[in-house]
């Protein structure tokens, strides 16, 4: 995934500490004191400055990112905030070449090279303080950005959505390998979990669970919401959209179908409407599940598979005719 590959990202003492001590080392091995303190603020500054632009280069470019992740990222990080702190890494990674180059340079002529060293070193350590707030917040996001799913672009996407507590992450469990906590409170299921569902010959389906979503205008909508809607809008193929009509999961049904409209009118592809809890209560007009009796299941993933069917061969060209009969 975009994001497992970002090393850890150190803090400004961290990175000065390292830096400064290797840079001890290189210094120890020259016997002239003026061309020792020449190679420390060289070695130092150069140490630092590749350091801070590995820590630039290793974050993905976010304009190449698909939008799933690109979306992903902006709601659990900003990308804003990312932007401006790899900008000042970046700054600061110049600076602390500059200074380095400039003060190297100095020395050449300069009587009192201790001090230029320590001047040097003083002026380092405050750029790099300078960007201090900057690496935490970047290995922060790293470490909530590495824990995102891998979602595939390549294979066959369920999103299975809804109001919360009206039994996705049941229904995910029953059908794939995922294995999403289950619980009788809304909001259980905080980010999207993604599972398979194995079809023989290699093949298989992605679902996805994804968090609650309340009928309320897009701006109200908080991060775990707008989590699901970005799976809803960029990953799926189909949505399979769960309503609960014994109105246990403590929202009224009405609501329920105003989502269920305001997705219907967000994505393109199929969205399917299923009725879950059927075991209490079902109505007419919608599939019937129940994912704590298993009546419907069986149908809805057939179902499901039939738009597989249909979007394959709508995206499949047709085979160039051979001229020669074989
Ligand atoms: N009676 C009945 N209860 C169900 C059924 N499916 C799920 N539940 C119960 O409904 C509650 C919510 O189930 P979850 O699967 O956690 O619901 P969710 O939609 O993932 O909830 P959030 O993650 O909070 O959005 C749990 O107490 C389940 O046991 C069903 O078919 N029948
Ligand atoms: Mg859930």
């Amino acid at each position: 995934m975009e994001f497992e590959t970002v090393p850890t990202v150190p803090t400004a003492d961290e990175l000065l500490d390292r830096s400064l001590r290797r840079a001890a080392a290189k210094k120890k091995l020259k016997t002239n004191v003026d061309r020792a303190n020449e190679e420390f603020v060289r070695a130092a500054s150069s140490a630092i400055h590749d350091k801070l632009k590995s820590v630039v280069s290793a974050f993905p470019s976010f304009e190449r990112l698909p939008p799933f992740y690109r979306e992903m990222a902006d709601i659990l990080v900003s990308l804003d905030r990312l932007k401006k702190s790899l900008g000042a890494v970046t700054w600061a990674a110049d600076r602390v070449r500059a200074i380095g180059s400039g003060y190297a340079r100095s020395m050449r002529r300069a009587a009192d090279t201790d001090n230029l060293r320590r001047q040097a070193v003083a002026r380092i350590a405050s750029v790099v303080h300078q960007v201090d707030k900057d690496l935490v917040f970047l290995n922060e996001a790293r470490n909530i950005l590495r824990k995102l799913p891998h979602v595939s672009e390549d294979e066959f996407t369920v999103v299975v959505a809804g109001y919360p507590n009206v039994g996705k992450s049941s229904f995910i469990r029953l059908v794939s390998t995922a294995e999403p906590e289950i619980a009788t409170y809304p909001f259980t299921t905080k980010g999207v979990i993604v599972g398979h569902r194995d079809l023989g010959r290699g093949e298989r389906i992605q679902f996805i669970d994804t968090p609650g979503v309340l009928d309320r205008p897009a701006d109200e909508r908080n991060p775990i919401e707008r989590q699901a809607v970005s799976a809803i809008v960029n990953a799926a193929d189909v949505v399979l959209f769960m309503l609960d009509a014994s109105e246990h999961c403590g929202y009224l049904l009405d609501d329920q179908i105003a989502l269920l409209d305001e997705i219907r009118g967000l994505v393109d592809v199929p969205v399917v409407a299923v009725i879950n809890k059927a075991d209490i209560r079902r109505i007419e007009g919608y599939p019937a599940v129940s994912t704590l009796t298993g009546e419907g299941v069986e149908e809805v993933l057939g179902l499901l598979l039939r738009y597989r069917e249909s979007t394959r061969h709508t995206s499949l060209q047709e085979p160039p005719r051979s001229k020669t009969p074989e």
